[in-house]
Order: C-alpha cells, then structure tokens, then sequence
C-alpha cells in the first residue's frame, strides 16, 4: 500500500484568494491538493483551478528540461544542460554590459509568482549593475494610485471585517471566479438580511449571488457614483460629521455633483435612475457597506474618476473608517518584506519602461538600445496590450531568455529556455494582493525533470560573476533576512514553515479619521472633465471586455486546453442588428488589428459590449490583446485595457472571408 504524506503549503498562483493548500502525495507524486482548513479565511476553500493543477504540473506539455537555440527564426530547440545555458547567458550579458552599459538588458518581471525569493531576481540584476526594469501596471496600480489621492495610502479593509457588513458593492469584480473566499462571506451578509449589488456592464457569474445587478456603460461608473451621491444629498442622508471633520473638498465635490440633474448623469452612465436610487438607498439604510473595487474598473483611460467618486461616495455616506464599511481593493504583496533585498540601494536609479506601452518603449530605447531581454514568470507577448508590436519589439531583440513552465507566446520569441519549478516543488514564503495572512511554501514533491526555482537560477548565474558570494546562501538564510519584517511582528520562522500568519494590519483602517493625506483629511476629487469620456472612435460602436476565465488563470494554460478559436459574447439586439448568428463565425477589428472568433448570443451582456475571456495564446489562434490599444491610464501608469473599441463582421464558415 502506498503511504500517503499531507503537506500544507500556499498557492502562489496570480490570485488575491492565496489560499492554504494540503498537497497530497503518494509515493513522490502530488495526488490532491485541496483547502486546509486552518487557513483563517481561505478554510479549506478553492477554486475549480486548483485541482486541475495537478495536470498542469505533470502535463506532456510542459518543459522539464533547459533549451537553447541560436537563431528563433529557424532554429529549432535543442536540449541543454544547466552549465550550457548558464555559461551562454552569463557569456552574453558579458559582452552587452562591456559594450553598453547594464541598462542594455531588460528584466521583465511578471505576475506569475510573487513569493519573498523573488526579491532576489532583482537583486541579482543589481549586483550585475543595475538594469532596465518596468514601471506602471498591467493589474492594479490605477486604483491603488487613485485611492492614494483621496486617502493618501490605500489600505484596505481586512476581507473578514466584511462580516460585519450589512451590504456589499461588488463594483467591477466577479469574485465568484476570481477571489473565492469572498462568497461565504457574502452568503453571510445575505444571511442576516443584508443586500449584495454587482455593478458591471456584463452579469459575470456573481450575479447570481446579487440582489441587483447594475450595468453601467464601461468606464462610465463615475457617473452612477455622482448620481447615487445626489440623491444622498437629496434626501439629506450625507455624513454631516465626518464631512465637515475630516474631509477635504466636500462642498467642491458636491459642487461638480450640481453641474448634472439625476437623470443626467444616469442616461450618461447608461442606467436607469431607479438603479441609481436603489444604489443610493441601499448605501443610506444598509450602513455599514463595504464597496469592493474589481480590477475590471480599472482598466479604463480615466478609472480615476470612477475609483474617485465611488470612494467620495463613501465618504458621503459616512463608509470610510468603519467596521464593515470602506472602500476596498487590494494589498500589497511584497509589503511584508525587507525592501533592501530588491538591492535597489546599490546603484543610482535606472532606466524604466512603462509596462502598458512596452512594445514601443522596447523599439523606442536608446542609449542603450534594448540587446537582451529576461523573462521571468509572465507572457508579455500574450497578455500586454498591442500584441504585434510586443511580438515585434521581442522579434528585434538580440538575445531573449524566458523561464516559465510551457512554450507560450512570449517563450517562441526566447534563444534559451529555463524550465522553472511550481510552487509545489518549491520552499519560499508567499504574502498576498487579497488579505493580510503571509504563508508557507513547502516542496511537496521533487522538482519535475531537471525544473529549478528561479532562486536556483540565479544562483546558477550569479555564480559566474564577481558577486557570486554575496548571491549564493541558502533558501533558509535568505528567508530569515527578506522576512525580518515578519519575524520582528512575532512569527519565528519555523512558525513560519507550519502555517499561515496574520500580519500587523488594522480590520478596519482609518478609524481615527485621520488620514495619510497632506491635509491629514480625507480629500475629495475635485476636478472633473466630462469630455474625457466620450467616445472618440466612431467606426468602432462597441466595447470589448476582456475579462478573467472562470477556468484558467490569465494565460495559464497548455496549447491542447484551447478552444479552436476564441468565443466572444454577444447581445442578442446587437447581434440581430449585424445579422450575425449564434455559434457563428465573426471578425473582431479594431483600430489594432483584427481577430477571427466564435460568437455567443448572450442577453447578458451590454448591447454597446463584446465580453470574451482573457489568456488564449495567440499562437492557438486567440490573442485578444492583438486589438487592445497601448495607451497608459492617467493615474498610476495603469493599462486601459477595456478601452478597447471594436467593430464586429459576420464572416463565411468556409473560407472565414468577410460575408
Ligand atoms: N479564475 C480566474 N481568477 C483570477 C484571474 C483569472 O484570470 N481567472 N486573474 C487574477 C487576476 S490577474 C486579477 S487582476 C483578478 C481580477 O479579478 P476581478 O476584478 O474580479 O475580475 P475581472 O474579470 O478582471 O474583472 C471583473 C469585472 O469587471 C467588469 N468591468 C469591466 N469594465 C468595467 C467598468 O468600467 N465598470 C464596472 N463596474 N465593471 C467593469 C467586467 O465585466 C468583469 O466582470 O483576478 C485574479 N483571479
Ligand atoms: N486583454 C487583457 N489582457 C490582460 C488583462 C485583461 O484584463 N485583458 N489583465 C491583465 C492582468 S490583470 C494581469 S495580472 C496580466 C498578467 O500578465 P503576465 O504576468 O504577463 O501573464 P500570466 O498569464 O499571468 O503568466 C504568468 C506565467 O508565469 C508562469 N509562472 C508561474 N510561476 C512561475 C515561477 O515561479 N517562475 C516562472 N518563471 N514562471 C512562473 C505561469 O506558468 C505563466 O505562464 O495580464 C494582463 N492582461
Ligand atoms: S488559484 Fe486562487 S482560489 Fe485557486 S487555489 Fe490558488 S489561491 Fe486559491
Ligand atoms: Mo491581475
């Protein structure tokens, strides 16, 4: 009989629901991982994901050994040792720091894993001089910029305070398919009589767990939170004491809510004033409520103003600074650690380029030019906006090293492949974007074929430098010092390795009413430019929402998991007025470029929308991210992904030529 070994462990994945894991294995092989139930919040929980990990983790697809080749075009992949490629790696940095300077690489760090050891990526870059590294955002840095504005340092409230909530606003999030943890406690909510409203232009499977659904012309939330705020006013239900003590601008605030009737501002926000009443009553007589900000709201040009008005709108309903109230988003995941083992000290400032326009910042670069780029953990070429132009930028680079698990889009465009470990053949210690518990990672099983931890890895390459001493210490050696943060809140960590620990962070913030702002207040927006949101690109009558797959994770996924092409939804009035039919063939333009996909007839979603799940690779013939446009969000440096404008052509089953 087998013995079977339970090992309790942290998902790492790109998820804010991080959840406590048991991995089981069964003579060295991971044969379950479930939810453990001592993780406070996450109690045993998950999602469809992770149990279809295990496939993953041993998929044919996946890459167990080092690769390298010497032309992209035409070469072909051949199987390497670690020494090979690490002595071609180190060789070619060589020779590009002698000729131009560090700032000729590019470390292109994703979302993939945000463990503590990945400080180290960086640090190694460091060690090595300094190099080119990203700015901006591809996620969530819009909204956490915005809410800085109004609160001078966002922090959110603890997921569990939300217990004491007597409503929740879901505003852009679908946490049903997202942040899992979240729906227990929104039965709860329900439970005792409280009211859950979804606010989104497509009925994402959350809804079902709404007493409302609210949907607003993407982008245009802004002004269902101004016309909710009017009718607090109107009815004489604002939050006299905390706007009159500690708040800034609430009267200039109000001031831009004059400029529009209620009727406005719903027909511009695309929804029906008994909508915006309803918002407005259920903020009124539900106290308190806690709105939960989705990342959907912040792929927008302008999400400032909506991120701005839903937080003044809280305000105004007296929600900041309460149990079960607030105005919540996210966490910082690298918060926990010491900063210094980023290495950023050592050198002066470098280069940056902006994530949401990288494609061109690449091809754009001068002294240096970019001659090498490193991938760690993300598939640019898939997932940034303008694929073509990131597929070209990567196409013109001299030398491009990718570690990751699969052939995805951007590892095509690599000379060298580093197959790198899962969490599950790792040890690291693992914080997250979505609550305030840091955990363990433990190694439940051996690494697969010949994978190596990105820690290894550099290891591996620090060693064939100068600084390879000040590299090369064990995983426990450098836990200890990046977690010091950790340990000096009270968890040792051999604590640390048996379970989750909750860092020194408030339930509730801003209790005091004093906030981290220049004025010390809570300070209103008060600048609004309606002309902002109009739309400017009249061939193009329809938005297309890209948005987060039920049963994937961004771009995670293998070649043979993709549907032949990709499905876009439709309304069933739009799609009449285009004759185009359910399951048929259409072409998807945008001023980009163009996509060929299956169409759904869907009554849930906008008329004036397209709705289609994120992360098919574009060499399986998806690619959704070869219409979005690169421009960089007025706040934060974020991507406005949903800005992406589109028209839709029936095409012929046959030929795929336009009918
Ligand atoms: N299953 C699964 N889980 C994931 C991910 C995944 O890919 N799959 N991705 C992870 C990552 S990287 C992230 S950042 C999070 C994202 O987590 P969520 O924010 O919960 O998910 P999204 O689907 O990105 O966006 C949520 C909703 O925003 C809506 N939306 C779009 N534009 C607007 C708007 O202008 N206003 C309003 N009110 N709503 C709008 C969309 O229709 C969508 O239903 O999820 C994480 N979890
Ligand atoms: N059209 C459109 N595009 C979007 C979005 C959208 O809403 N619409 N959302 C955006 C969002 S929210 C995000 S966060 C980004 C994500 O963009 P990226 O971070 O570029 O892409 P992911 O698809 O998350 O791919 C992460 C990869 O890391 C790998 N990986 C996981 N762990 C490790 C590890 O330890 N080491 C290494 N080397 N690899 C590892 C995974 O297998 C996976 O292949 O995409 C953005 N792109
Ligand atoms: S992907 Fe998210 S919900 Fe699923 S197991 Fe990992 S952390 Fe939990
Ligand atoms: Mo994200």
């Amino acid at each position: 009989m087998k013995t079977s070994e339970c090992i309790y462990t942290t998902c790492t994945r790109d998820c804010p629901n991080t959840c406590g894991l048991t991995a089981v294995v069964e003579g060295g092989r991971l044969v379950k991982l479930r939810g453990a139930t001592k993780h406070p919040l996450t109690r045993g929980h998950t999602c469809v994901k992770a149990a279809r990990y295990i496939d993953r983790v041993y998929s044919p697809e996946r890459v167990r050994h080092p690769m390298m080749r010497t032309t992209r075009k035409s070469g072909a992949w051949q199987r390497a040792t670690w020494d090979q490629v690490f002595d071609r790696i180190a060789e070619t940095i060589t020779t590009i720091v002698d000729a131009d300077g560090p700032e000729a690489i590019l470390y292109y760090q994703g979302y993939g894993e945000r463990t503590a050891l990945k400080l180290l990526n960086r640090y190694f870059f460091n060690l090595l001089g300094g190099v080119t590294t990203l700015r901006g955002s591809l996620c969530g840095g819009t909204g956490q910029a915005s809410q800085n504005l109004d609160l001078g340092d966002r922090i959110s409230h603890d997921p569990l305070d939300h217990y004491n909530s007597n409503a929740m606003i879901l505003w852009g999030r679908n946490p049903v398919s997202t942040n899992i943890s979240l729906v227990p406690i929104i039965r709860a909510i329900k439970k005792r009589g409280g009211t859950i409203i979804l606010v989104d232009p497509y009925k994402n499977r959350s809804a079902a767990l709404a007493d409302r659904h609210i949907a607003p012309v993407p982008g245009r939330d802004v002004y269902l939170a101004m016309a909710a705020a009017k009718q607090v006013y109107a009815q004489g239900a604002e939050a006299r004491p905390f706007l009159e003590n500690h708040c800034l601008g609430a009267e200039r605030f109000k001031a831009l809510l004059d400029r529009f009737s209620v009727e406005e501002l719903c027909r511009l926000a695309g929804v029906s004033r008994a909508d915006a009443r309803f918002l407005a009553d259920v903020l009124i007589v539900r106290k308190p409520a806690s709105i939960l900000l989705g990342w959907g709201l912040h792929r927008h040009e302008y999400a400032h103003y909506s991120i701005r008005a839903i937080d003044a709108l809280a305000a105004i309903c007296g929600n900041i600074g309460v149990p079960g109230g607030g105005v919540s988003q996210g966490f910082e995941e690298y918060g926990p650690y010491d900063p210094q083992y980023w290495g950023d000290h050592l050198n002066p400032p470098r280069r940056t380029l902006l994530m949401p326009a990288i494609g061109d910042e690449i091809q754009n670069a001068v002294n240096p030019e970019i001659r090498m780029i490193f991938v760690t953990a993300a598939n640019p070429v898939c997932m940034a906006p303008r694929s073509d132009k990131v597929a070209r930028a990567f196409a013109h680079t001299e030398f491009v090293v990718y570690s990751g698990h699969f052939l995805d889009d951007t590892a095509d465009q690599a000379h060298v492949f580093l197959p790198a470990t899962t969490f599950l053949e790792e040890q690291d210690v693992m914080a997250t974007y979505g609550h305030n518990y840091v955990g363990p990672v433990n190694r439940a099983i051996a690494p697969v074929g010949e994978c190596r931890s990105e820690f290894e890895m550099f290891c591996g390459l620090a060693d064939r430098f100068a600084f390879a001493r000040q590299f090369r210490r064990s995983v426990d050696d450098w836990l200890h010092d990046i977690c010091t943060p950790i340990r000096r809140q009270g968890c040792s960590m051999a604590q640390l390795k048996i379970g989750p620990f909750r860092l020194e962070a408030p339930m509730a913030p801003y209790m005091d009413g004093i906030f981290p702002t220049a004025s010390g207040k809570f300070e209103f927006m008060t600048e609004f430019d309606p002309e902002a949101l109009k739309p400017s690109v009249p061939d193009y009558p329809l938005t297309l929402l890209t948005v987060a797959p039920h049963h994937f994770l961004c771009s995670e996924r293998t070649l043979a998991e993709h549907s032949p092409l990709p499905v876009i939804r439709i309304h069933p009035q739009t799609a009449a007025g285009c004759r185009l039919r359910d399951n048929g063939l259409a072409i998807v333009s945008s001023p980009a470029g163009q996509l060929k996909a299956r169409l759904k007839i869907d009554p849930d979603v906008r008329p004036d929308c397209l709705v289609a799940e994120r992360g098919g690779w574009i060499k399986a013939g998806h690619g959704l991210n070869r219409l979005t446009p690169d421009r960089v969000s007025r706040v934060g440096d974020g991507t406005p992904y949903y800005d992406t404008r589109v028209s839709v052509h029936a095409c012929m089953e046959e030929t795929g030529e336009p009918v």
